[in-house]
């Protein structure tokens, strides 16, 4: 077995949109040795599992997290692991268990087992429907009406609760719907702005699962993956919030996103098709208010949605018409 550097980093969640990414943007700033990826099932992704240490893991097995762990003594874990809004919806239970039992066996392994850094996702799903809407506060009304939102506010509390109690450092973003080329979303209310492209580089159309004037805040991956790395490069007595911060880029509807991509395609068409989704997005905010992200680690976004239309139309169809 290949001995993996002492400056370790583990990956819970390699195979998922944006574990995914992370992992290969990790291992091209450490070196592939330095990074374990971790997942239920081995990702679809074969540069997941060929460029760098990978194990199969279910991070509801504590006893296999924690041999994990014991093996590759990680510096640090990224815990990605959930389900996402549309599914945990359909399967409640087992949304709630994995998103809460998961993180708490990652919080306690890391404090039983000397991890020294730990990273959690939140998301603006744990807003809900009397949150004020627009440029939504970092400390506002709470109060998710979905089991992702809801497990993901209990889980910042309780990672708030670990950084007081046992000292543990444990950071966490809000982020805002993640859109990327590299990998496919699953199960999420935001998915359709990674769907549409994928349609329109196929020279199809696209119906939207959200009707066409539903604004949400939104991102794109580089800018995930840059927020996330400076949030966790941050010295310690530069981190304020320790429940989860929010973290914005962009906010568009169905109808902008459209617009961006028929100025590279005119022919492009959407029709509008709201599903159970929509009475996810309607309690989520329409924009967010990230100055505390902005005060104490310097956030500040690259992407708009033009930039990002042109990136992932080129990046898309560079895959579809490789070299
Ligand atoms: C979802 N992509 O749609 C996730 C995200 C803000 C949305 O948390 O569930």
């Amino acid at each position: 077995m290949q001995s993996t550097p002492s400056d370790t980093i583990l990956v819970i969640g390699a195979g998922g949109q944006l574990g995914l990414e992370l992992t290969h943007e990790l291992r091209q700033r450490y070196g592939a040795s330095h990074v374990v990826a971790a997942d239920v099932r081995a990702p679809k992704d074969a540069a997941t599992t060929e460029s760098g240490p990978f194990e199969l893991l279910d991070v509801l097995d504590k006893n296999r997290l924690e041999e994990v762990i014991r093996q590759y003594k990680p510096k640090q874990v990224y815990h990605l692991a959930a389900l996402l809004s549309a599914t945990a919806e359909k399967n409640p239970k087992f949304g709630w268990q994995l998103n809460m039992d998961g993180l708490f066996h990652v919080l306690d392994a890391a404090v039983d087992l000397g991890v020294q850094r730990v990273y959690w996702p939140s998301s603006i799903a744990v807003f809900g429907p009397d949150t004020p809407r627009e440029n939504t506060p970092q400390l506002t009304v709470m109060n998710p009406n979905t089991v992702y939102g809801i497990s993901k506010l209990a889980g910042e509390q309780w990672c708030e609760w670990y950084f007081r109690k046992h000292g543990l450092d444990v950071r966490s973003l809000r982020y805002p719907g993640l859109i990327g080329y590299k990998s496919l979303p699953g199960g999420g209310t935001t998915d359709y702005a990674v769907d549409i492209y994928h349609k329109a580089v196929a020279g199809q159309s696209y119906e939207c699962f959200l009707e066409e004037d539903t604004y949400l805040p939104m991102m794109y991956m580089p800018d995930a993956l840059k927020a996330t790395l400076d949030l966790m490069h941050a010295p310690a007595e530069q981190i304020k919030i320790r429940s989860s911060y929010n973290l914005g880029a962009m906010s568009f509807s169905p109808k902008e996103i459209t617009a961006s991509i028929q100025r590279h395609l005119p022919d492009f068409q959407v029709t509008y098709q709201p599903d159970s989704r929509q009475q996810i997005a309607n309690s989520w905010p329409a924009s967010i208010d990230d100055q505390h992200a902005r005060r104490d680690w310097n956030w500040q976004p690259d992407f708009d949605l033009d930039k990002m239309t042109q990136d992932m139309l080129l990046h898309l169809k560079q895959q579809l018409q490789p070299a």
